[in-house]
């Protein structure tokens, strides 16, 4: 439904899309002649496009940094309030991002109810929240230097433990329905700890978080090989991760995120797996070149994107019901925020849409019949298809912008903000 939510002034979006109209229109229905000849209704794939939604991070409306040095900008949030604001700047223009997942305790919600309110007023919701265990907060009794959830004592895998419990509540004052676990624990050096001990360590920690969700709530198992330890993680990669999920239950699932594997793994293929054993539980998208870097989704490699979706839609065809918590999550070190997120969504959006016209009976007749260069083809004829058209006409339906970013400039939102909020510091970190 169109709606006129948000913080941005509503005729300023509509002239805008004046301007953009006559260009969209005529791209829109060359496209659909198009895409006719293929026997795709390109209106069913606008409404496919529309339905489509994926969560922005709390922490990444904020300018992150590298462990060297942050470089904040003028107007930058400095608080949930001003954070929630940002987020529905993002999805008044996107349309496409109307929940947000939150990090606990970086953003820490005092009044979850006027918290939930609030978001309303702008029509958001939640996504799954996040707790942190992988960093000490000031006044904490216990440290995590050692490890969290599977610390060697009790009391400080005791105290993280009940830090997610506390997440999960707040969480459900908030609306959310998962909550995503990542933590940092693993070892720097050979022997340091020892591997076996160590997981079932985490699996007792994740029984005890587990057995404090509420009945429709989902637990996401996020697994990362490295970083911050550089030996070895407790929960390390999708086969730790499918293992302990299947250990804990069904309402555990898997959470993969994009930049959490090894170079050059074939991440389609851990989503093919993950949804047949109906273990897919969520995504975390961004972009990497080298590891973790958070970059942009789709900046780097926008085809893995897509054959990440064209999966994701096979897996929607197997399955019927699927319903993954789609996220993102990135660090903007040295852009706005605010239009990373915007291009990141219709770069998510774009790779969606994509799988969307994909002919897949003519692929699964030549997967079949072992016809390797038509099935080829059939995958690269979707993916070499400009969808802008489809996105931008959906989103204007849906109220937002023609072009999100060029709207989000000429709305000076920045600019006015850098009057309003106090500057930020510098420092170093991701928040
Ligand atoms: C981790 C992981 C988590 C995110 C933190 C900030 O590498 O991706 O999902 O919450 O970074
Ligand atoms: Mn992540
Ligand atoms: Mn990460």
């Amino acid at each position: 439904m169109a709606g006129t939510h948000g913080p941005l002034a509503a005729d300023a979006i509509a002239a805008h899309n004046k301007d953009h109209i006559g260009a969209v229109t005529e791209d829109y229905d060359a496209l659909g002649r198009k895409l006719a000849r293929r026997r795709i209704d390109i209106d069913a794939v606008k409404q496919r496009v529309k339905d489509f939604s994926v969560a922005v991070p709390s922490w990444g409306v904020g300018v992150g940094g590298t462990r060297f040095a942050k470089f904040p900008i003028p107007g930058e949030p400095t608080n949930v309030h001003e954070k929630l604001a940002d987020c529905a700047v993002i999805n008044q223009l996107c349309r496409m991002t109307p929940r947000v997942s939150m990090h606990f305790p970086w953003d820490r919600v005092d009044d979850p109810a006027g918290f939930r309110e609030e978001a309303d007023q702008f029509g958001l919701g939640f996504d799954a929240v996040n707790s942190n265990t992988f960093q000490d907060q000031a006044g904490q009794p216990l440290s995590y230097k050692s490890g969290s959830l599977t610390a060697t004592e009790g009391g400080v895998r005791d105290q993280a433990v009940q830090h997610n419990i506390d997440c999960i509540r707040i969480g459900e004052k908030l609306g959310s329905r998962a909550i995503t676990v990542w933590i940092g624990d693993g070892t720097n050096f050979p022997g340091q700890q020892s591997l076996r001990a160590s997981l079932d360590r985490y699996l007792e920690s994740a029984h005890a978080i587990y057995g404090a969700l509420p009945a429709d709530w989902r637990m996401l198992i996020e697994h990362k090989l490295y970083e911050p330890a550089f030996y070895s993680t407790v929960i390390s990669d999708w086969g730790t991760s499918i293992m302990v999920a299947k250990e804990l239950g069904p309402k555990a699932q898997c959470l993969v995120d994009l930049g959490h594997h090894a170079p050059n793994v074939n991440i389609e293929q851990i989503v093919a797996r993950l949804s047949r054993f109906g273990k897919l539980g969520g995504f975390h998208f961004n972009d990497s070149k080298y590891g973790d870097d958070d970059l942009d989704s789709g900046s780097i490699n926008p085809h893995q994107l897509y054959l990440v979706f064209n999966e994701l839609a096979e897996a929607e065809r197997a399955s019927g019901t699927f319903d993954p918590a789609y996220m993102i999550d990135q660090s903007h070190n040295v852009t706005d925020p605010i239009e990373s997120l915007l291009s990141s969504a219709e770069a998510i959006g774009g790779a969606y849409a994509r799988a969307q016209v994909v002919d897949r009976d003519a692929l699964a007749a030549h997967q079949q019949g072992n016809d390797v260069m038509e099935a080829f083809r059939t995958l690269r004829l979707a993916y070499n298809t400009d969808v802008a058209p489809i996105l931008a006409m959906a989103r204007i339906e849906s109220g937002g912008a023609a072009d999100p970013i060029l709207a989000y400039r000429e709305s000076g939102w920045r600019v006015r903000k850098a009057q309003e909020r106090k500057p930020r510091g510098a420092g170093a970190g991701i928040v």
